[in-house]
């Protein structure tokens, strides 16, 4: 009998079924979609000859938000190549695919089908990423009758127990004094005598400059896709061709080895300008000299010390200078770890947040990307072709316009949550509400990122590009940035006005003429009125 690929895997998946109905279960090890390590705290212990691992392909996770398809090709494929690891180390595998007849489509659904038909004495499953899982999670012992265990995620450098800690008793839970904490306890960038390395622990002064004009950014590694992967891509072309979002061209790593050829790749081409260029914005450039690994740390593909320590020996061996390694072990040790922590800390309250209160909706440009705002058009375009944006242009591009008109957070946190590969809820979340909105009144930012074009301008090429004038602010010429930044001053004086790092503002304001103040405030109404 002749078969192909798809033929050939599914057969494969039906005689592991059939072998393991025949064999006790003691431990059913879930491993979700965004824990594809290999040293995962639920794989840790497993025994081969009695122990079980369950993966699932889920309508529901697939859909609680209208992902982009780039996003879902790149946890499918990934996790279809991971359960296919696991077996050539003689794992046992029970892998539901999406498109199985009898998939329940719910983690809850799926593990309970698994416990009827293998009767385990236990479930283990390492925590999810996600409050609404932990909620499902919550019901199962009672609702399987099987005792389940959740091991603690101890992929990140802080513990949830740990970082509850650190919060208890502080005022503020600034990022920057988390980070020395977590670079002491990790032991990267010390000196012999456990000080900072060059003498300080930040060296974010140094991450601003503004790109060359010339300069042409590396190019990328990019992946050919395998059988497997093509398989994913027409499944998902198939059901998903609605979502926001190209499919075509889908290059992303999905399996340990491509994802750190990825790292070593960024590690020789980018590393060493990724200081430099940290906050900088190109026409036509997407990644600059970014690392483009958010997805690999977020299904598990790398892991963050890995990560850490590799770009740390490139500071070592004199390959990339420090004001790049710390910046970039920065966002990882520093950032990552702590909106995880913050997010476990204050849900769920914290989804609800809405400090001031907004409620427009969301414009439709930010699906149609058909604007004649240069800097949120390559920003949006770039997001439908590859799933990603770089940090700045999420947060001082398509963030700090939807907090300047004054965008309802559900709708600005959903829109993230949909259109970014490496979105998942626990990091998303904090850094739209948190940082983009300052939805949550200030618990992570002390104040808000609104800024005027000139940031944008100083920052990038978009403005030399743009049908507005970034130098005005008044009249239908003039960059939207400006009056609208001056609208959201005005309109949240009463909440921001005391805030000390707000002072200057508010100081330039009351200086300029009522006039002028005036025709800003009316050219601001304008354009929210066209919005
Ligand atoms: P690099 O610039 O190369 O940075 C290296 C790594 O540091 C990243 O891969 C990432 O793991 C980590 N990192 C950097 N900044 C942050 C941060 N603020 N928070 C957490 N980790 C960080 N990141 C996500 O992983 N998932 C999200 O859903 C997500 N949503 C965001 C939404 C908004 C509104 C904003 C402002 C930021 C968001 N970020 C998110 C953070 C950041 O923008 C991305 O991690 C980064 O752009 C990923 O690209 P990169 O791998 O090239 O990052
Ligand atoms: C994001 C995602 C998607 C699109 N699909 C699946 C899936 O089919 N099966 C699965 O196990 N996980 C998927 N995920 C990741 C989960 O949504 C993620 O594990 C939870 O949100 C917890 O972080
Ligand atoms: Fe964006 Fe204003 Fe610059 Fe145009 S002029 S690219 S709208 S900041």
């Amino acid at each position: 009998m002749w078969v192909n690929r798809a033929q050939q895997v599914r057969l494969a998946g039906f005689c592991v079924t059939r072998f393991m109905t025949q064999n006790p279960v003691r431990a059913l090890r879930l491993i979700l979609g965004d824990q594809l390590t290999d040293t995962v705290s639920s794989l840790q212990g497993l025994d081969p000859d009695s122990d079980l691992v369950l993966m699932v392909e889920l309508a529901a996770e697939t859909g609680y938000v209208r992902h982009h398809p780039k996003k879902i090709v790149l946890i499918l494929a990934a996790m279809r190549h991971f359960a296919e690891a696991l077996r050539r180390r003689g794992v046992r595998v029970e892998y539901v695919r999406l498109e199985a007849a009898e998939n329940t489509g719910s983690f809850s659904g799926e593990v309970a089908r698994a416990v009827d038909r293998f009767q385990p004495e236990k479930l283990i499953v390492t925590e999810p990423g996600e409050w609404r899982v932990l909620e499902m999670m919550r019901d199962w012992q009672e609702a399987l009758d099987v005792p389940v265990e959740v091991r603690s995620d101890d992929r990140f450098l802080c513990s949830l127990d740990a970082f509850a800690g650190w919060a208890e008793g502080r005022k503020q839970l600034r990022m920057e004094y988390f980070y020395r904490e977590m670079r002491r306890k990790a032991g990267l960038l010390l000196d012999a005598d456990g000080k900072p390395e060059g003498g300080a622990w930040n060296f974010d002064s140094e991450n601003r400059k503004s790109l060359p004009k010339d300069l042409r950014p590396p190019d990328r590694l990019w992946f050919d896709p395998d059988p497997v992967t093509e398989e994913v891509i027409a499944l998902v072309s198939d059901r998903f061709q609605d979502h926001f979002g190209d499919v075509e061209g889908f290059g992303y790593a999905v399996t340990r080895d491509q994802a750190l050829a990825a790292l070593d790749a960024f590690l020789g081409d980018c590393l060493p300008s990724f200081g430099d260029y940290q906050d900088a914005m190109k026409k036509d450039a997407p990644f600059l000299y970014h690392g483009l690994i958010s997805a690999y740390l977020n299904v598990g593909l790398l892991t963050p010390l890995e990560v850490c320590q590799a770009a740390e020996r490139a500071y070592r061996n004199g390959d990339a200078p420090l004001n790049a390694v710390e910046g970039f072990i920065r966002q990882i040790l520093g950032w990552r770890e702590y909106v995880r922590g913050l997010y476990w800390l204050k849900m769920p309250d914290y989804a609800g947040t809405n400090f001031f209160a907004a409620d427009r909706d969301l414009p439709d440009f930010y699906w149609s990307g058909d604007t004649d705002m240069t800097c949120l058009a390559q920003s949006i375009e770039q997001t439908r072709n590859h799933a990603y944006a770089h940090h700045i242009q999420r947060l001082m591009v398509t963030g700090c316009f939807a907090l300047l008109i004054g965008a309802d957070p559900v709708q600005v946190n959903r829109w993230y949550l949909e259109v970014y590969v490496d979105a998942f809820e626990w990091v998303e979340l904090p850094n739209t509400h948190g940082m983009a909105l300052f939805a949550d009144g200030g618990v992570m930012a002390s104040k808000p990122y609104a800024a005027s074009g000139k940031y944008i301008d100083r920052m990038s090429d978009y403005c030399a590009h743009c049908k507005y004038d970034v130098k005005q602010n008044t009249g239908p010429d003039a960059c939207p940035f400006n009056a609208l930044y001056w609208r959201f001053m005005e309109n949240n004086r009463p909440l921001l006005s005391n805030n000390p790092r707000m002072g200057m503002p508010y100081r330039t304001w009351a200086k300029m003429a009522d006039e002028k103040r005036a025709a800003i405030l009316q050219t601001a109404d304008a354009f929210l009125d066209r919005l």
